[in-house]
């Protein structure tokens, strides 16, 4: 068993029911194999403060909310995460395991909803400078094929979306995992032990390359 000292930000990225909260518990296990303290949080949340910005980000209402204002509701959130959760246990040497985080911005809010990433990566170097992901696992499937998972809960304002959004909202993700190496897709449209052999593999090859001062 490998002993890990330094910390880690690791996120679990997607669409709605791709497999986000059944995995977490998996990769969580695997790296305290690996001797890592784990703390894992989710978005928009993670705080008191965070949670109550996330459900009203999520309430249904008949007010249509502007994707700007969306967009800086979520930044404020993550301010709040950051400043109160994940850095200080970065800081403290604790891997951070955490549903979602600045690449779900660039997906939903730029992607999907149209704002311009260049506002993105304004508001993120505002709200977590220096801070990204050093390892994201971005579990992909088409959006019909996940959506019927969930098809008997009750849909927030996201889920309540048209199609073509969630194509909008994938097409983002998976252009954005061409492009940054530290984003690992995995096809998450297969069954769950085939994916998680997948997430097995993609944990095991970055901690067998992790550099540890
Ligand atoms: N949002 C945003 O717009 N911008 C941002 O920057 C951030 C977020 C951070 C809430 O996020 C919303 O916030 C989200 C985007 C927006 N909107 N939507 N829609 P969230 O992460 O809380 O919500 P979510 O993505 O909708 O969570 P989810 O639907 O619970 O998805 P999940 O966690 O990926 O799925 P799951 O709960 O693990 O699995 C769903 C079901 O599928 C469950 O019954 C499982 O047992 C089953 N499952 C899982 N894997 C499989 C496989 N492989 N086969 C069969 N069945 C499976």
């Amino acid at each position: 068993m490998t002993r890990l000292s330094r910390g880690r930000f690791v996120t679990i990225e997607g669409g709605e029911g791709v497999g986000k909260s059944t995995n977490v518990e998996l990769v969580r296990k695997l790296l305290e194999g690996h001797g890592c303290d784990v703390l894992t949080t989710r978005e928009p949340g993670g705080t008191p403060f965070a949670e109550e910005i996330r459900s009203v980000l999520l309430g249904t209402r008949d007010e249509a909310v502007d994707p700007m204002a969306e967009t800086m509701l979520i930044f404020a959130a993550r301010a709040q995460h950051v400043a109160k959760v994940i850095k200080p246990a970065l800081l403290a040497g604790r891997w951070v395991l955490c549903e979602r985080f600045t690449d779900s911005t660039f997906a939903y809010q730029a992607g999907g909803r149209g704002v311009d990433a260049q506002v993105v990566v304004q508001l993120a170097n505002l709200a977590h400078p220096g801070l990204w992901p050093d390892l994201t696992l971005y579990l992909d499937a088409p959006p019909h094929s996940a959506m019927t998972r969930i098809s008997t809960r009750s849909l927030d304002r996201f889920e309540r979306e048209r199609r073509e959004f969630f194509e909008r909202v994938r097409q983002a993700y998976v252009a954005r995992a061409r492009e940054h190496s530290h984003i690992v897709p995995i096809d998450a449209s297969r069954e769950l032990g085939s994916v998680q052999r997948d997430i097995v593999d993609a944990i095991e090859q970055y901690l067998a390359t992790y550099d540890n001062p």
